[in-house]
């Protein structure tokens, strides 16, 4: 009866260690993780300047990463991105914008806020929190 007992609770460990163990996506294909960290070489989506003078730049997180993950912006202009994660099959569930200081949490289904008004032009670049998932914003 005891063995029994000790069996079931190495089981429930054991089921309760899986989901926790991150990006689990990106172990398993460690190629896909030098390839995914250069620059996408999609073509920029270019996000207008509304009546408000705001860029709004809609994001999701898809399975197949950020998309668009190249999008382009006016500097001088405040940037809204409005990020959605559509997908648990990710591990791309926080935006991390190193050079604004911006470590953003996705949760799924749930359009978040993040803004800011690039000075310069030139590139931003964000990722994951491993750094494996990126994109890019061209500030023109
Ligand atoms: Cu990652």
């Amino acid at each position: 009866m005891k063995t029994i007992l000790m069996g079931a609770l190495a089981a429930l460990t054991l089921a309760a260690a899986t989901p926790a163990a991150a990006c689990d996506e990106h172990a398993k294909k460690d190629t896909h993780a030098g390839a995914a960290r250069a620059a996408p070489a999609e073509k920029p989506a270019a996000a207008p300047v509304g009546k408000n003078g705001v860029s709004t730049v809609e994001l999701t997180v898809t399975s197949k990463g950020f998309e668009p993950a190249n999008v382009k912006v006016k500097a001088g202009h405040p940037v809204r991105l409005v990020v959605t994660r559509k997908t648990d099959k990710t591990c791309a569930k926080e935006l991390i914008l190193d050079d604004l200081g911006i470590n953003q949490p996705l949760p799924l289904d749930t359009p978040v806020t993040v803004e800011f008004t690039p000075s310069e032009t030139g590139t931003l670049r964000y990722a994951c929190a491993m750094d494996h998932i990126s994109g890019i914003v061209t500030i023109q």
